[in-house]
């Protein structure tokens, strides 16, 4: 739980997923906090301040400390979720990343997997389909293959309770598994009979009430996305 008189602050956008994920570590470790909702592009002084650098949402707030969800090199690993490491390490309650080395070596693998081949494929090659858009489909399908096997036999990533990788991965499927908002653009990018183990997680997440509490409401996340896909599409 949060120590007293600590002020956390969080600078995040309703559907950015790495926004969705902090929230969820924050509301896993019952820390609480202070949710600052930016008006992407309009980024507010405020986040300019505070992050300088990417000019980019998450920003965490705990105290005098700024923290962005940029990379990271920690022993020669690269760590893409500053922020979730960090709150992890702060509050060791209801533990994120796994105990065990080979674990935490893993979920740390697949998070970047997920961050570095997933979510460059499954957002902008979707929107602008310049190779057609069952190219952009299949390709999408081909990385999400990897998390169906990787899940398979797992109540969650992080075996009976959430943990990283859940948070990671939920994070980046929101939108095709749990709004469901690119059902609006036709594309059921994880059919049941294709990935039966995936389903089952989705399902398990969704019985999560902290999870259900950050995901946005579908109408509200295909209003978002569709003002982004039109953006997209005009540059
Ligand atoms: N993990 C990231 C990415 C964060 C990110 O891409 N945030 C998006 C929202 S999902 C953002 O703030 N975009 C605003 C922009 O690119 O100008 C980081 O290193 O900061």
């Amino acid at each position: 739980m949060a120590k007293k008189e600590e002020s956390v602050k969080l600078l995040g956008f309703l559907i950015s997923p790495f926004s969705r994920r902090v929230e969820m570590a924050l509301k896993i470790k019952g820390v609480p906090y202070e949710y600052l909702e930016e008006d992407l592009p309009k980024k507010s002084n405020l986040l300019l301040e505070l992050n300088p650098v990417h000019k980019k949402v998450p920003v965490l707030v705990h105290n005098e400390k700024i923290l962005s969800e940029s990379h990271l090199v920690l022993n020669t690993f690269l760590i893409n979720n500053v922020i979730l490491e960090y709150i992890d390490q702060t509050w060791n309650n209801n533990p994120i990343l796994p105990q065990d080395p080979y674990e935490k070596a893993m979920a740390r693998f697949w998070a970047k997997f997920v961050d570095e081949q997933i979510l460059p494929v499954g957002f902008m090659p979707l929107v602008k389909a310049e190779k057609g858009i069952d190219v952009a489909i299949e390709e999408i399908r081909e990385m999400l293959m990897f998390l169906e096997k990787e899940v398979t036999g797992k109540d969650f990533f992080g075996r009976k309770t959430i943990g990283f990788l859940d948070m990671v991965a939920g994070s980046i499927l929101i939108p095709f598994c749990l709004t469901r908002a690119w059902e609006c653009m036709g594309i059921d990018m994880t059919p049941e009979d294709t990935f039966p183990e995936l389903n089952r997680w989705i399902k398990k997440l969704n019985e999560v009430e902290i999870v259900r509490e950050c995901i946005p409401p579908k109408d509200k996340h295909i209003e978002r996305m569709n003002k982004i896909v039109e953006r997209a599409k005009s540059t």
